[in-house]
């Protein structure tokens, strides 16, 4: 009988600031872009990983309820890339608890799958470097590379599995922050995997994207190091402007907006029309994250929670990267 003793591992969700949009090869999730982002504290994963030769086959429970389909699928592949690591070909238990607030209809996949990758690893021992840990988090999903590390984080793109890796920037541990807004936590109608796809394969404006994305990310490198929250608010409101652009451009057109994103996006222009200095930022989904100092943001809250119920309106802080967490 073999058996491995492993420990829960803790993984935090990140927002893009400056987004990956576009894959350059769909199987190694190999991006047509660097992306940079910040991990937050207020959402994260917690995995554990059991390989035992008692298991006959891989089984995934999430918040208790066993999957099948997509997402064991995902799952699996982590599984074995690193059965071909250790040269085994034991079967995996993966208990997995999500901590994202009721209904907030936020992915999941960043935190999910870069603890999965920590945890899998966790449980053969493989001793891997956190570039090693980004790599293996990739396989499952992009956006998770970035998840290994906390504050700011660029994931490069690479040019093949080894290179595409992400890399802290900078700890984050200056005042900035984000309100999230959640306005619809129903399962969207077009995946962020095939959203990218589509518009790398029709998207009239995708080819603007790339020219101009090394502008967004060189802009967004000086202001994290300026500490400047306007020059990172504006920047990254800018290149999630230009994200959604080259979508109304696909072939069949298509948006993650809805009425109430339009209306939050304004809310945030009238915002700073009174002098906050806020911006905001969207992703695959019609929520809208605002990024500002975490004094402002609070002030914010306050204000517009005669618009939203007090669940809706959830503050989040710099997170740390990969935590394990103690017996
Ligand atoms: C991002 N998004 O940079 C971008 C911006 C959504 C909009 O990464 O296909 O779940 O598993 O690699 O990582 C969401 O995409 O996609 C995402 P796959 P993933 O955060």
């Amino acid at each position: 009988m073999t058996t491995y003793t492993s420990s829960w591992i803790r993984a935090y969700t990140n927002i893009a600031l400056i987004k990956y949009w576009g894959k350059a090869d769909e199987a190694l999730k190999l991006p047509k872009n660097n992306s940079i982002s910040l991990t937050l504290d207020g959402f994260y994963t917690d995995t554990l990983v059991q390989f035992d030769s008692r298991f006959t086959a891989d089984t995934l429970t999430i918040d208790g309820q066993e999957q099948r389909g997509a997402a064991l699928k995902k799952a699996k592949i982590i599984l074995d890339l690193v059965r071909e690591i250790a040269d085994i070909d034991l079967k995996a238990k993966i208990t997995s608890l999500n901590y994202v607030p009721t209904a907030a209809g936020l992915a999941s996949s960043a935190s999910g799958l870069a603890a999965l990758a920590g945890a899998a690893s966790n449980a053969l021992e493989l001793k891997l470097s956190d570039a090693e840990l980004s790599r293996l988090a990739r396989r499952g999903s992009g956006s998770a590379s970035r998840s290994i590390f906390g504050g700011f984080v660029e994931w490069e793109k690479g040019d093949s599995d080894v290179t595409s890796v992400a890399k802290q920037l900078d700890s984050a541990s200056w005042d900035i922050g984000m309100l999230f807004i959640i306005l619809d936590s129903r399962q969207k109608a077009v995946s962020s995997s095939e959203g990218m796809s589509r518009t790398v394969a029709t998207s009239v404006f995708y080819p603007a994207w790339l020219e101009t994305i090394e502008w967004d990310l060189a802009d967004m490198r000086q202001a994290i190091t300026d500490q400047n929250i306007q020059q990172v608010g504006e920047i990254a409101e800018r290149n999630a402007l230009k994200m959604h652009g080259t979508n109304l451009g696909a072939n069949p057109p298509f948006t993650y907006w809805s009425a109430d994103s339009l209306r939050a996006m304004e809310q945030v222009r009238q915002l700073r029309q009174e002098g906050y200095t806020v911006y905001f930022t969207m992703d695959a989904g019609p929520n809208v994250k605002l990024i500002g100092t975490s004094q402002e943001l609070k002030e914010i809250k306050e204000r517009l929670s005669k618009y939203y119920d007090p669940a809706q309106l959830i503050l989040a802080q710099p997170g740390p990267g990969l935590t394990v967490l103690p017996e």
